[in-house]
């Protein structure tokens, strides 16, 4: 008897833990500041070295920007902006918003997908808009994978499909909050996969060093994109994958990079 209640007790306890790292549902997550690892030792070239980078606390999104909260940007906005730069390939047969009437709203059945065929300045006005910014790619990196150096956001098993959306058809994105298990340490969602994620960082080698000139908003042209999409193999949803091998002329959208916002 005093087993059972020991036990029922522990349950309970775990249960409680389990429950305390769930809960938060706000729609940013905070992350402390601090040095972290990153880069890896055995990835691509451009991964190399693993190096410990600091950062300042900061927050990000808990879960990439979605096409329905992009079509309130593009109805508040438009698809260029004021210097006339493409915002949204809205004529492009991948992008999932268009306009019903006078306004743009997401494709039925993808309102909670990640918004894709966003520009770089795209993502970049989006998130100021919001009062926000883009991360940083070391912003990105620490949010994904915590202090411990893990080679995925839930740790360092190989991906399963019940964690993230890799290695599927062109445009067969999912739902941004489809992978709970899938989480980082912080409780990021949808880091890995889905969509590649635009990050504010110019694509420089390493080791990475903020001020260098790599985050100079005018520094490029070709900017960095973080943790893989729905149609890249395995090898590349890691925490570490800068996108070597990606098409990614900032001021296109393409059919696999979306965004979040941090700040
Ligand atoms: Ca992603
Ligand atoms: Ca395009």
């Amino acid at each position: 008897m005093k087993f059972i209640i020991a036990l029922s007790a522990l349950l309970f306890a775990s249960g409680t833990a389990l429950a305390a790292q769930t809960v938060n549902r706000g729609e940013m997550v905070a992350i402390p500041g601090g040095a972290f690892t990153m880069g890896s030792d055995d990835g691509p070239g451009d991964e190399r070295p693993a190096h410990p980078v600091p950062v300042t606390p900061f927050e990000i999104d808990r879960l990439p920007v979605t096409n329905a909260r992009f079509a309130e940007f593009l109805n508040a906005i438009g698809t260029r902006n004021r210097n006339g730069e493409r915002l949204f390939d809205d004529d492009d047969p991948d992008a999932r918003i268009h306009q019903q009437g006078a306004r743009w709203t997401a494709d039925r059945g993808f309102e909670n997908h990640p918004v894709v065929e966003v520009s770089w300045p795209g993502a970049r006005d989006y998130c100021a808009w919001r009062g926000k910014r883009l991360p940083t790619e070391a912003e990105w990196e620490k949010a994904a994978r915590g202090t411990d150096g893990r080679k995925y956001p839930w740790g360092n098993t190989p991906p399963q499909r019940s964690r993230a959306q890799y290695g599927a058809r062109f445009n067969d994105t999912a739902s941004a909050d489809a992978f709970p298990s899938g989480a980082s340490p912080y409780g990021v969602l949808d880091l890995a996969g889905n969509a590649w994620e635009w990050v504010s960082s110019a694509y420089r080698p390493y080791p990475y060093k903020a001020d260098d000139g790599r985050e100079d908003p005018k520094a490029g042209p070709v900017r960095v994109t973080r943790g893989g999409g729905h149609d890249s193999p395995a090898e590349e949803i890691t925490t570490t994958q800068r996108g070597r091998q990606l098409s990614r002329n900032p001021r296109s959208g393409h059919h696999n990079i979306g965004f979040r916002c941090a700040k």
